[in-house]
């Protein structure tokens, strides 16, 4: 590939259709990291950064993602001599997956649209449209719980998540279940309960629930692949895999029978590539999970989801459930609980610059020394 000549940094912030909480926070509006690589040649590629504000997630935040792209990740793309995303050296910083997320993104972005293909394409994926589910916050009452699924079943969505935490569980969970006993459904917790909430979790297992997600702490691996022998339903993680070795380990103890893949979460695209292929490898099904991305991380979180491995429903929502507009010329868009798999060159979405330009709270530019 031609060299990376400038790297462009921008916060950009939307607000949120619907405040959305989890077991550890709430949020309103967000502020995500669009990077653009510029080649010698001319040609720019798109990723997006999209850490949570806080460290409540992941230890990541927008500042952390923010110095650590420009202080260490810019300098070493700047001038690189690469063929392909994965020969650029970002594993070269440890952790500060959602940061590196977003460089190895725009890579990805800049590398497929070179050579004509599509995204999903140059990353092995073969599916032309892909499942979507949705994830649905804590709400105030189980009343609203209950409109917010009315009207995502309704929408089509083909699997509905309730993000549960002590005090919003079993009650909340079986109200959906009695009012919609056939909605494939599932919970995420986030990883706030731990072995003192066995007889909870057990309850929930009765629930037919398709997966329980995230129940311990991210580190919690052995106590994980305790659990897992203790429920039917299966244990899906999601923090507890923010590298290969994590997945590694999880399938040697047996932490989980379900993997939540996110982009921002591995370091990547390439890393998320890589996680699929060990999870298909050791018959684990898998799912693409989401941070509330943007239209740019959204395309790229439905060109993953096209892999033949993604076989339940992915959190890839149309951007209509989060933004009122987004950031790229074309939402993405969800009929019937199928989003569209992007047959043009690259990304499949184009940056919408007067939009981003106008939500833009900060940039700079980064130029080859
Ligand atoms: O655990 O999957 C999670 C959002 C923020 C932090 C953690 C999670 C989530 C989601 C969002 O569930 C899913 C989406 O992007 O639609
Ligand atoms: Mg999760």
């Amino acid at each position: 590939m031609t060299r990376i000549s400038t790297v462009e940094l921008r916060r950009v912030r939307l607000p949120l259709v619907h405040q959305f909480r989890t077991s550890s926070h709430a949020k309103r509006a967000l502020e995500h990291i669009l990077v653009t690589l510029t080649t010698t040649d001319g040609d720019a590629g798109w990723g997006e950064i999209a850490s949570p504000s806080g460290p409540f997630y992941s230890a990541e935040t927008v500042e952390t993602c923010w110095a650590v792209a420009r202080d260490h990740l810019a300098p070493l793309v700047l001038g690189a001599d690469w063929q392909h995303p994965r020969d650029l050296p970002l594993g070269r910083v440890r952790g500060n997956q959602f940061a590196r997320a977003g460089f190895d993104m725009a890579a990805w972005s800049l590398w497929s649209a070179g050579r004509g293909v599509p995204l999903a394409q140059a990353l092995g994926g073969t599916r032309a449209e892909v499942e979507a589910g949705v994830s649905l916050g804590i709400e105030p009452a189980i009343d609203d719980l209950l409109a917010q699924v009315e009207l995502r079943v309704a929408e089509g969505y083909r699997r509905v998540k309730l993000k549960i935490a002590p005090g919003w569980d079993v009650e909340p969970v079986r109200a959906v279940r009695s009012a919609y006993p056939s909605v494939p459904l599932h919970v995420d917790a986030n990883g706030v309960y731990t072995p003192a909430h066995l007889p909870l979790l057990r309850e929930l297992d009765t629930l037919g629930l398709l997966m329980i997600e995230q129940p311990y702490a991210p580190r919690a691996l052995a106590e994980l692949a305790d659990l897992q022998q203790q429920l039917a339903t299966p244990i899906c993680l999601d923090e507890s895999v923010e590298e290969l070795d994590d997945l590694v380990t999880a399938l040697r103890l047996g932490s989980g029978r379900i993997l939540n893949i996110k982009v921002s979460r591995m370091g990547g695209l390439t890393a998320a590539v890589r996680a699929h292929d060990l999870a298909v490898e050791h018959g684990l099904p898998v799912w693409c999970g989401g941070m509330h991305e943007f239209g740019l991380g959204r395309a790229a979180n439905v060109a993953l989801s096209a892999l033949p491995g993604f076989t339940l429903p992915s959190d890839v929502s149309g951007s209509d459930k989060y933004y009122a507009r987004d950031v790229t010329t074309e939402p993405i868009v969800s009929v019937d609980g199928l989003v569209e798999v992007s047959t043009t060159a690259g990304l499949g979405r184009e940056p919408d610059l007067g939009f981003i330009e106008a939500n833009t709270t900060d940039r700079i530019v980064l130029p080859l020394p």
